[in-house]
């Protein structure tokens, strides 16, 4: 009912539009056309001079109002260059936009239709094509290379000392494992990926590099002022890790992990004491992914290397959870529940989850 009620509307809407400008015909011939024609000239040049004096104030108003309020300052080592990246790309094209705009809308105004005045007919320029066209090229060139540079810095080989904590994407959460004492991830391969076994991430449990690896989720846990590379996965379809505060962005695809480092500048409690107690980094999904993406959010708690220990120290391996889990129904293998014959439910339910990668 209501589709027809706006389709009914639209079509008034149309008709009246087209009775407005038929009568408006009429009333410029009947007021002579060119007479006509030289008011709405002016009145358009008028009206493009405010839509720039408008426009130019808006665009300082809402940097007065939000600037530097949302996000606050960038909160780690690659952030702080992307940052001046943007500010050096909007102070170029701000620069060019203004001259542009102002030339664009001053020309308009200015040499507007009047009594003894002719068009000076001026096709074409090849200096003037040369001059707009290598200049744009060059600072183009010169803006896309440091940003390439940049790109390699971030997704290319992280510092010996880096912590890597993983992280895996899927509808609609994220998940993270730390290596335990032994530094070192144990394998994993999707197929064993079982939430009712415990086992989220498709831990290979007789890899016994798999036996102290931590698993949380919600929470992402990182060092101050220590670099940390994250290796980026995701279990079902395309996400994306975002990390506005860091200035940090990586797509999580199923299959193939991405990489990219960072460190980390300030603690949370510092970023607390200079924006408030809400202040919380926020790890959220950048890559629409169903129908939860909004809700596909978590906070990165940034601590020193002593709190983030003790915090670690509080956290059991999985290994144990899985191995719990397991001991009270012997019967009910975890590493069988994948081929429980018959059972179409469960197969169903089966091709929907695992799709993390080795
Ligand atoms: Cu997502």
């Amino acid at each position: 009912m209501s589709i027809s009620w706006i389709v009914i509307a639209l079509i008034l809407g149309f008709v009246i539009v087209f009775q407005i400008a038929k009568a408006s015909e009429y009333v410029s011939i009947l007021r002579g056309e060119e007479k006509t024609r030289k008011e709405n000239n002016r009145i358009n040049a008028f009206l493009l001079l405010a839509f720039l004096i408008a426009g130019l104030f808006g665009v300082w108003y809402c940097n007065e109002r939000l600037g530097g309020k949302i996000l606050g300052e960038a909160a780690s080592n690659h952030g702080e260059r992307i940052d001046s990246m943007l500010w050096i790309t909007l102070a170029i094209t701000g620069i060019v936009f203004i001259i542009t705009q102002v030339l664009l809308f001053w020309f308009s105004f200015k040499y507007q239709e009047k009594e003894g005045r002719k068009a000076f007919y001026y096709p074409h320029n090849n200096k003037l094509e040369l001059i707009w066209t290598v200049i744009p090229a060059i600072t183009l060139t010169i803006l896309v290379g440091f940003g390439l540079y940049y790109w390699f810095q971030i997704t290319g080989e992280a510092p010996k000392d880096a912590q890597v904590v993983e992280v895996y994407g899927k509808q609609f959460n994220w998940e993270f494992r730390y290596a335990g004492k032994d530094g070192q991830f144990g394998k994993r391969y999707y197929k064993e990926v079982n939430e009712a076994t415990s086992n989220p991430l498709g831990q290979i449990w007789s890899d016994p590099a798999n036996h102290d690896d931590i698993y949380t989720t919600g929470d992402m846990h990182i060092v101050v002022g220590k670099p940390v590379k994250l290796i980026i996965n995701a279990k079902d379809v395309i996400h994306d890790v975002g990390l506005v505060h860091f200035r940090m962005k990586m797509d999580a695809v199923p299959g193939i992990p991405t990489t990219m480092w960072f460190t980390p500048k300030w603690t949370t409690k510092q970023m607390r004491d200079k924006y408030g107690p809400d202040f919380n980094y926020e790890i959220s999904c950048d890559q629409m992914c169903g129908k939860g993406h909004f809700s596909m959010r978590g906070t990165v708690i940034v601590e020193t290397q002593e709190e983030f220990n003790a915090w670690l120290a509080t956290k059991k391996p999985q290994y144990a959870a899985a191995t719990e889990a397991a001991t009270p129904a012997p019967a009910q293998d975890p590493g069988k529940m994948n081929k429980v014959s018959g059972d179409t439910t469960k197969a169903v339910s089966d091709t929907t989850k695992p799709m993390a990668s080795l």
